[in-house]
């Protein structure tokens, strides 16, 4: 008698526990302050005759010329598979809480070769290192002229590297280099890393998001922006797709 009472407590003791557990579940912080398992991926689309490409006039320096052996293109529109629009960056313009984010420690590296900015579109967090190296056999001035950043300019002798941060955000800041007319190249810049660019297919994927509500932006140096909203849940991955056409006078 005395040891089934026992093993009664204990099936007792068992379920309250059980269930006790089951309200700390309830009760526990939302899924959207911890989580960050949603995604938005898609492509950036080029709709109508892109803009023909123009060849870029080195004479001005030999040594930028001898290192290339047909004419290098312009790289305002650069379109892909079925219309895919390359160098568009997709970001998070509005949606995720008022919470501030760390800086990357590693570096991103502009790369001047062939009297070129690689990549031509570049983006980072604010406070990002920018690493700029210079690869050629000439000299580079670089000049990025922002409008909510400071000012700067640096000669970069060959085999050089000048390393700058951006605290401000802004989409984006041009840079241009002061010998070479032709070079120019642009910087974003964001206070949260919610941001992709576009490979040479037009897509792109934002990742590791905490559930909710976005404004997405998709912003081109020549297209413009334009915006779309999305709402994803925890462990969802939504596509959305934009399109840029082309502009009259363009
Ligand atoms: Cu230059």
């Amino acid at each position: 008698m005395k040891k089934k009472r026992l093993l009664l407590l204990i099936v007792l003791i068992l379920i309250l526990r059980i269930f006790d557990q089951q309200l700390v579940k309830a009760g526990g912080p939302p899924a959207s302050a911890t989580e960050k398992s949603a995604a938005v991926k898609g492509v950036v689309k080029f709709e109508g005759v892109p803009p023909k490409a123009t060849p870029i006039n080195m004479a001005a320096d030999p040594t930028c010329m001898k290192q290339h052996s047909t004419p290098v293109l312009s790289q305002d529109v650069l379109t892909g598979a079925n219309g895919g629009l390359r160098n568009v960056i997709v970001f998070v313009a509005d949606g995720l809480s008022q919470q501030t984010f760390e800086p990357p420690s590693q570096p991103v590296v502009l790369n001047q070769k062939g009297c070129m900015y690689q990549p031509h579109v570049l983006a980072i967090q604010a406070n990002q290192k920018m690493e700029v190296v210079n690869d050629d056999p000439t000299s580079h001035n670089i000049h990025p002229v922002p409008a909510n950043n400071r000012e700067w300019n640096k000669s970069e002798p060959p085999g050089s590297k000048a390393e700058e941060t951006f605290p401000r955000e802004e989409i984006a800041i041009p840079v241009k280099c002061n010998i070479h007319p032709w070079m120019r190249g642009y910087v974003a810049v964001f206070k949260h890393p919610y941001f992709a660019m576009t490979d040479k297919d037009g897509s792109f994927n934002l990742s590791s998001l905490p559930p909710g509500t976005y404004t997405i932006k998709a912003w081109h140096e020549k297209l413009g922006t334009t915006t779309q909203t999305v709402t994803v849940a925890a462990n969802e991955t939504k596509t959305v797709d934009f399109v840029f056409k082309s502009q009259p006078g363009r």
